[in-house]
């Protein structure tokens, strides 16, 4: 298992390298370019650069989150195949990087949401909240309008501006969309790019969809055991697999996540572990929580035993924390302050070290 730490990159993250290096046990970053224009192919230059910077800071950059994907290639549409084209480009010059893993996803139109994103909790420090009644009550522009208000240095990804502008003709393009229409869609994706991923030795691992829950209206696919099957079993190649995301389908009351990796673990399927706890508030609603076991709902030991006994040999990053010792947005992203995140890895690593020592 390598712990690794999500940075947003040079300019788009206040958290400098040398802060990340500096929590014990960081191998390295998982990092993106968010500037690049979804479906276009980056450029090597960008990611030998990015590399060095990162190679220079001791920290090793393995795992890209993400690679996004085009809306057309998850609506089936016409310019699906130049989108596709330019992703196995992409894949390739990261390849060439040392790029071992690519995690991604197949939600449509927006990335994950939240209903707050600075929630405050007793102990002073704050957190995000998924209440779904709060979002039923708001339209997507208003959501978007929310999220832009509380952030001063930072554009909740899938949420900008520009692409709020389109959102409408997006929600109007998936209505109607039969869930067997979506995963042909994802199908032909994956007939086209996991070849290229046996090839480059590049272990593609899906997001689950964040939350597990429709909303306004759009398709939710990746939110169970069951659609994690079926989305694996679309084409069966250990370079097709997943990002554990105990966050997103542990937000799904009664989902046994140390199942779910004892399964698709045990099969070599969990290229990437997002291990983060949350505290359920009724059957829907939730917030994000320290990651200690007993400030939230799910286990972190059990999910840590489950990785160890599967012989886990990926990718783990502590996700989300709070934002704690006076940390601002100006100091992390909604959920990616460099404190909360870094108590967690070493909770994680903690536990990583007795399981491995008491084997
Ligand atoms: C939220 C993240 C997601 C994730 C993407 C993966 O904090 O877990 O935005 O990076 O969905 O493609």
């Amino acid at each position: 298992m390598k712990m690794t730490f999500r940075w947003f990159g040079e300019n788009q993250d206040p958290i400098s390298l040398k802060e990340i290096k500096q929590i014990p046990g960081m191998t390295g970053v998982v990092t993106s370019f968010l500037d690049i224009p979804v479906g276009e192919a980056w450029p090597e230059e960008r990611i030998s650069a990015m590399k060095a910077a990162v190679n220079a800071a001791g920290l090793e950059v393995e795992v890209i989150e993400s690679v996004n994907i085009h809306e057309d290639i998850k609506l089936g549409a016409s310019g699906r195949d130049e989108k596709i084209e330019n992703y196995i480009v992409t894949m390739e010059r990261l390849a060439r990087h040392g790029i071992k893993c690519i995690c991604y996803n197949m939600m449509p139109v927006l990335d994950w949401a939240r209903s707050h994103l600075y929630y405050d909790l007793p102990d002073g420090s704050n957190t995000m909240r998924y209440e779904a009644e709060f979002i039923a009550n708001l339209s997507p522009e208003q959501l978007a309008a929310r999220y832009a208000a509380e952030s001063e240095t930072y554009e909740m990804p899938g949420w900008e501006p520009e692409r709020m502008k389109k959102i409408n003709t997006y929600l109007e393009a998936y209505k109607g969309m039969s869930e067997e229409t979506f995963y042909a869609n994802m199908k032909y994706f994956l007939d086209a790019i996991i070849p290229a991923a046996e090839k480059f030795d590049i272990k593609m691992a899906v997001h689950p969809d964040d939350p597990p829950q429709p909303i306004f209206g759009l398709p939710k696919l990746i939110i169970s055991r069951d659609n994690v099957r079926k989305y694996l079993d679309l084409y069966p190649s250990a370079h097709n697999g997943l990002t554990l995301c105990t966050g997103s389908l542990g937000a799904r009351k009664g989902a046994d996540i140390p199942a779910m990796i004892r399964e698709f673990g045990g099969e070599g399927r969990i290229h990437f572990a997002h291990v983060r706890n949350l505290k359920f508030e009724n059957e829907t609603d939730f917030y994000e929580s320290a990651h200690y076991s007993p400030y939230g709902s799910l286990d972190m030991y059990e999910i840590m035993r489950a990785l160890h006994d599967v012989g886990f040999k990926g990718y783990v990053r502590p996700d989300h924390g709070r934002m704690i010792w006076d940390e601002t947005t100006k100091k992390g992203r909604p959920g990616y302050g460099l404190y909360d995140r870094a108590i967690g890895a070493n909770y994680l690593l903690g536990i990583w070290e007795a399981l491995e020592k008491g084997r």
